[in-house]
């Protein structure tokens, strides 16, 4: 742990009580650090939990409180909140500090952080990184937007001191409220749209906040097929990059085809045919040499990074096979959504498939335009299923290039799929969207979509 302690006479408010939230609370009770929580909602879903772990703390809910927000001397605001919300933006106007989860981590700690951050891959390319460094014997915490809020790994070092190496995804929105990350390695995997709602639909609001992430890094790591993901940074930096070409120089990572067989390259050596690899998609050999790169920056060796390269069988809800059926098979990639997710899994798919693509899509689109999905599309889809709040915006972009049922539900698009797909074609659940219209999470969406087609294949064989 750094010496860098924590005021103890600030006055200090917790905004959000979801898992952020009340990792912050259970950080700051034990560290007997006072604070309040206030959440917009009536009910918000830390409740219960927080009266059990820290009972008798002040929790206010409902609309936030300029008055109050602009008399705190700190605000812990949590990823789902803009700091655009009024109240917030007043008090940030009134000098009050603010920052985030990741920011109070970063104070924390003195082991190494590698940071990743994107549009798409985020969990994929963490989640990689993760296990490369654990198949090196590095006693390695995995952490961030992928799902454990990072001050509950800060309250396991308390048992079992600071572990060797950290690896963090890291959102947009936690970027904004973190300064003093200093990663020894950091990238952004790529820039497509994602989140315009929250950006004002400007993909240069959007793009600075990602580009938080290079502040004071040692290492960079960026996709030479993505020209946002570079950044301006100290010469004494570290640099390496990764890309669908042929390698510029000998420490990049990239592919290259010889002999038919194509090949993750680094520089101009040979490391794994792509056919050793579990996970499918030009996406994926793109995420499979980002976080070689990010491995071999932060020093890890060669041979446990191809080890776990090739162990690793991808992630659920992500390009995932459900089953297959008279020649048809079904892939759901829920969490695809945004329309870059998409693009890349229906030609990561549509590329090595004799027959075509059924798509099911829509729900939530977060302010995005879907006009990007038309190449694609018009390319290697047979017809569009769509369903959510957005399913007539998004049918409406493309029904001058593709065949499209307008469904209500995910049964129902799961038969509208079986009935139009034929031999040799994919069914491919990437929605281009977020899921809070219909389901709890893209989780949820996935596992409801896994379900229907499960029972379809079931009442077929009787
Ligand atoms: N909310 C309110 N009022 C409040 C606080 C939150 O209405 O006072 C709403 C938000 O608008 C949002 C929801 O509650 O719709 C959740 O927000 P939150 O900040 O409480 O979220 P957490 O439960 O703390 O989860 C967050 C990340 N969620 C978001 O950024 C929206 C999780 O990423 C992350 O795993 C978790 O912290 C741990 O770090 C999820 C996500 O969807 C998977 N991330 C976005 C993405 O990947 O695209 C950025
Ligand atoms: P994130 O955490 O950024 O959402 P994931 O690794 O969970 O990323 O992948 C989410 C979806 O994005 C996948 O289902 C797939 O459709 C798509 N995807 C994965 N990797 C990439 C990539 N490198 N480029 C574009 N799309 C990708």
């Amino acid at each position: 742990m750094s010496a860098q302690v924590i005021s103890s006479d600030r006055s200090r408010i917790v905004i959000g009580l979801g898992k952020t939230g009340l990792s912050c609370a259970r950080w700051l009770h034990q560290a007997g650090l006072p604070f309040r929580i206030v959440d917009t909602r009536t009910n918000p879903p830390g409740l219960a939990e927080l009266q059990a772990v820290c009972p008798g703390i002040d929790v206010i809910c409902g609309p936030l409180d300029a008055e109050l927000l602009c008399q705190a001397d700190e605000l812990i605001v949590s990823p789902g909140l803009s700091l655009k919300e009024p109240a917030i933006a007043k008090a940030i106007a009134a000098g009050v500090q603010v920052i985030g989860d990741i920011e109070l981590f970063c104070r924390e700690v003195t082991a190494p952080i590698i940071a990743i951050t994107g549009s798409n891959g985020k969990s994929t390319v963490t989640t990689l990184v993760g296990l490369m460094a654990a198949q090196a014997g590095v006693d390695v915490g995995v952490g961030g937007n992928i799902g454990t809020p990072v001050l509950d790994m800060l309250l396991a070092i308390q048992e079992q001191g600071e572990q060797e190496l950290y690896v963090l995804e890291l959102s947009s929105f936690q970027l904004e409220t973190t300064y003093s990350l200093q990663a020894v390695t950091a990238t952004i995997l790529n820039i497509t749209p994602d989140h315009m709602d929250r950006y004002d639909n400007s993909i240069v609001a959007y793009h600075r906040a990602k580009q938080r992430i290079y502040h004071g890094c040692h290492g960079l790591v960026f996709n030479r097929d993505d020209p946002l993901t570079t950044a301006l940074v100290p010469a004494k930096t570290k640099i390496l990059s990764f890309g669908t070409g042929v390698p510029h120089n000998l420490e990049d990572f990239g592919l290259m085809e010889a002999d038919g067989v194509q090949w993750l390259m680094c520089g101009m050596e040979k490391l794994l045919p792509v056919s050793a690899l579990k996970v499918c998609g030009l996406h994926n050999y793109t995420n499979a040499l980002a976080a070689l790169a990010l491995g071999s920056l932060a020093g890890l060796p060669m041979a446990a990074m191809l080890d776990a390269l090739t162990q690793f069988t991808g992630l659920p809800h992500r390009c995932e096979w459900v089953t297959s059926n008279n020649g048809v098979v079904w892939i759901n990639d829920s969490k695809a959504t945004n329309t870059g997710a998409t693009v890349a899994a229906i030609d990561g798919l549509g590329a090595e498939l004799q027959g075509k693509i059924v798509l099911i899509a829509g729900g939530d689109g977060k302010g995005a335009s879907f006009d990007d999905l038309k190449p694609s599309v018009q390319r290697y889809v047979r017809a569009v299923i769509v369903l959510g709040k957005d399913g007539p915006r998004l049918a409406k972009t493309l029904q001058n290039i593709v065949a499209i049922h307008t469904v209500s539900d995910m049964g129902t698009a799961v038969s509208k799929a079986a009935e139009v797909a034929n031999a040799g074609d994919i069914v491919l659940l990437a929605p281009a969207c977020a899921s809070l219209d219909m389901y709890n999470s893209f989780e949820h969406r996935g596992q409801i979509f896994c379900q229907h087609v499960n029972k379809y294949v079931e009442n077929l064989h009787g």
